[in-house]
């Protein structure tokens, strides 16, 4: 349950959030295929309730009515269509499947798929969930359960969430349908929403009826889907992520806050040489690390104080770091634009999700970020790509927050994270050659539109990066793209 099964060559999940299948299909072709990106974190797919009173905010799709796959971003025709198109273009697709629980209590009770469902009785007839299906008597997790009651935090509602009961024989067929319905379908695998609030054994007993990976959608025989279970973990609680990576990957809520520290400045880029498990990082297969996700960029989820698009220059380089080093599955967070912690995606008056438009340079509009298109983002995914699965060499500091590495003989990068310059003749491990600084802009006719670096035949460069720059890190590598 640990392998992404990406296509070869590939690496690096974005989560595109709130995106509409149409588009996800469209941009797999026309953009994160071409650019080397391995996967996509898609949002919930299956029917959830309706939330006018909140003017749709996005967390209506974390409130399950049915396993129906009918949602704002589209129908089961249009899934199906997305997960084959993505999966042509190379680029697989993870389910972000909600599990744990249904619906709070709403005042409306209409799904996205026209489902109802009668609250007050625990009756969810489209799937069909009753009150014997739900953890009884319901009882309220509370602040201090985290650290005391792991039986409370598991069987008690979250946030006033109806909790299933997945010891529950029914309970667990009905999960193992749904999964096993998108499988059949394509995808590659899923986020485990709320982990820590189902018990590891009802969650092994449900990945183990699950079907193995799709042949007739590219996936080599006996694949079992990637599972990365979403736990924060940052210590101290009565639940610890070591009960759940026997079963499955979990995500690693340390990785972001560390790297966005350390980019904010309260912490010298010097001590990231010894980055991984020697910092209390999960070991390094069974990691999914990122900077940012959708709760914590809006401080939901316990979240807040990670880097986020609205910090650019520390945040593309936690991101160029992320993606830079060997360590971990490595995953990019793609926004829309928001003020307020609660609003949704881009919509009409009806309701309906406003795609996003794509500018003539590549970014988008329409209220959409689109991290994954910003240069110093993409970029580093060809980056990762070139480096393949070789090892990290050339460390170099100046004992404060100047560094580079290279990866084995193929890529090179250095930050400049302090207040005056970088300007040092560095080993880049690189073959001799001028290669274009993917960072500060593309290769173009045989041209670099942002710095270029000669390497030597020792594999020595000068390297400079200045305190002002627009990014603070320069990146070159093997392969078309950055070697002229
Ligand atoms: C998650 N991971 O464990 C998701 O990443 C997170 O986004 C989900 O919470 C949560 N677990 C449940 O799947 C989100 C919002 C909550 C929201 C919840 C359900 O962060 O704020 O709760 O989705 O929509 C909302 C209200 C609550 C209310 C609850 C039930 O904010 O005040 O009690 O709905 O009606
Ligand atoms: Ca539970």
């Amino acid at each position: 349950y640990k392998n992404p099964y990406y296509a070869d060559g590939r690496s690096v999940m974005v989560h595109l959030f709130e995106w509409k299948w149409d588009d996800i299909a469209l941009e797999c072709e026309r953009f994160l295929g071409p650019k080397g990106y391995g996967g996509i974190q898609i949002s919930p797919p299956n029917e959830n309730v309706v939330i006018w009173a909140n003017n749709r905010p996005w967390w209506e799709r974390y409130q399950p009515m049915s396993y129906v796959l009918v949602t704002r971003s589209g129908d089961e025709s249009q899934f199906a269509d997305m997960v084959r198109r993505c999966n042509n273009a190379g680029v697989r697709i993870y389910v972000d499947a909600v599990i744990n629980h249904m619906t709070g209590e709403p005042a409306e009770n209409v799904g996205t798929g026209g489902n109802t469902a009668v609250f007050g009785e625990w009756y969810y007839p489209a799937v069909p969930y009753r009150r014997e299906h739900f953890n009884w008597p319901p009882c309220g997790i509370e602040g201090s359960d985290y650290n005391t009651n792991a039986w409370r935090v598991r069987n008690c509602e979250l946030v006033g969430l109806k909790d299933l009961n997945q010891s529950d024989e029914h309970v667990r067929q009905m999960i193992v349908n749904f999964m096993n319905k998108l499988i059949d379908l394509g995808v590659a695998g899923f986020r485990i929403d709320a982990a820590k609030h189902m018990w590891p054994e009802d969650l092994r007993i449900i990945y183990d009826r699950l079907n193995n990976l799709s042949t007739a959608h590219g996936f080599p025989q006996n694949a079992r889907p990637y599972i990365y279970q979403e736990v924060i973990d940052y210590g101290g609680e009565a639940i610890s992520r070591n009960e759940y990576t026997p079963i499955g990957a979990v995500t690693e809520f340390k990785a972001g806050m560390e790297l966005s520290n350390a980019f904010r400045g309260s912490n010298q880029l010097r001590w990231f040489h010894s980055w991984g498990p020697s910092w209390g990082l999960l070991a390094n297969g069974d990691a999914l690390t990122f900077i940012e996700n959708h709760d914590n960029e809006r401080g939901h989820g316990g979240g807040g104080g990670v880097l986020m698009y609205k910090q650019p220059k520390p945040y593309k380089a936690a991101i160029a770091f992320l993606l830079a080093h060997p360590y971990g599955e490595p995953q990019i967070m793609s926004s829309f634009n928001f003020q307020d912690s609660e609003v949704g995606p881009p919509m009409d008056r009806y309701g309906n999700i406003i795609s996003p438009a794509i500018n003539s340079d590549g970014t988008c509009g329409n209220g959409w970020v689109c991290q994954h298109r910003w240069r110093q983002i993409h970029a580093m995914v060809g980056f990762r790509n070139a480096a393949g699965n070789t090892e990290l060499n050339n460390w170099w500091d100046n004992g404060s927050s100047q560094i580079a590495f290279s990866r084995g003989d193929r890529a090179f990068i250095a930050f400049n994270n302090d207040g005056w310059s970088l300007s040092q003749n560095l080993q880049t491990g690189l073959p001799k050659g001028t290669y274009c600084d993917v960072i500060s802009g593309d290769k173009v006719n045989n041209s670099c539109r942002g710095k270029s670096v000669t390497v030597g035949s020792d594999g020595m460069a000068q390297i400079s990066i200045g305190p002002q720059e627009y990014d603070l890190m320069l990146a070159i590598h093997i392969g078309p793209e950055s070697r002229l």
